[in-house]
């Protein structure tokens, strides 16, 4: 039987349903106790850490509930799967906070999270730390113009180097410069074969979010050092012809992109 909290800090967390439309919170019939609307937050699905974002922080704490780990979410949280929660961390919950990232349709609706108790480890994102030897590791991209059938394409590769620790990442490309509003993202794929991979032949998980052009990318388990350039990713985008030499691709330059290391800091990578 799971158990919620009301005002205090409890091992565990009921997490509801919440309408959008009312103001109150239905529950199954058997629910131990009663959360006020006041209790919870009104969060995206898969927002674990309830923040109203889903993103890297989200699929690493799910990732951590799979091994037991609560330091930053609750079970209530990352417990996705069934709609209602089951009450184990298992590959369903992990499926379902990649969808969630990847912005695909899901069935259940917006959860209803407790925020964290001030007991909780701070966010990931009030640490920073730089690269080896203090240095910020640096991000690059490299862009290949091909044309392709339906016109005319370009693959982005993402690479950072001189990382320390990394578990995870997530980035977020954009097409600036005139014509940048006729660029569609295609794809956004991860080739797990390449040599200079950043992960490679670790156990990891991707979702890309071709809604918003966001890549996330974490290790289930440790992190990973190198002062070689690794290879993250990449982003096929379709351009006009036209527009194609006018165009750039920059990394998004608002927070989107962020680089974690296995104990949840966040490095400082400069991005170009
Ligand atoms: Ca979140
Ligand atoms: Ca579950």
């Amino acid at each position: 039987m799971r158990e919620c909290e009301i005002g205090g800090v409890a091992a565990e967390r009921e997490r509801g349903r919440w309408s959008g439309t009312s103001n109150s919170i239905p529950f199954e019939i058997g629910t131990p106790c009663t959360l006020l609307v006041d209790d919870c937050v009104p969060v995206p699905y898969g927002d674990s850490n309830a923040d109203s974002i889903v993103d890297l922080s989200d699929i690493l704490c799910v990732l951590d509930g799979f091994t037991s780990v609560f330091d930053r979410c609750t079970l209530g949280g990352v417990d996705l799967d069934p709609c209602d929660g089951d009450g184990l961390v298992d590959l369903f919950d992990i499926l379902a906070v990649l969808n969630a990232f990847s912005q695909q349709p899901v069935s259940c609706s917006a959860a209803c999270v407790p925020p964290p108790s001030p007991s909780m480890k701070p966010d990931r994102s009030s640490f920073t730390r730089t690269g080896r030897r203090g240095r910020p590791a640096v991000a690059t991209l490299v862009t290949e113009r091909r044309a392709g059938r339906g016109g005319e394409f370009v693959d982005v590769d993402l690479y950072v180097t001189g990382v320390s620790d990394l578990r995870g990442y997530q980035v977020a490309i954009d097409a600036v410069g005139a014509g940048a509003d006729e660029v569609a993202l295609e794809k956004i794929t991860v080739d797990r074969q390449r040599p200079d991979y950043a992960f490679r032949n670790r156990e990891s998980m991707e979702a890309g979010d071709l809604v918003d052009g966001r890549l996330a990318v974490a290790l289930v388990l440790g992190g990973v050092t190198s002062t070689e350039r690794s290879y993250l990713g990449t982003f096929t985008f379709r351009v006009p012809a036209e527009a194609s030499r006018r165009l750039r691709f920059e990394f998004r330059g608002d927070g989107s992109s962020r680089w974690v290391t296995s104990t949840g800091r966040l490095l400082d990578v400069t991005t170009p």
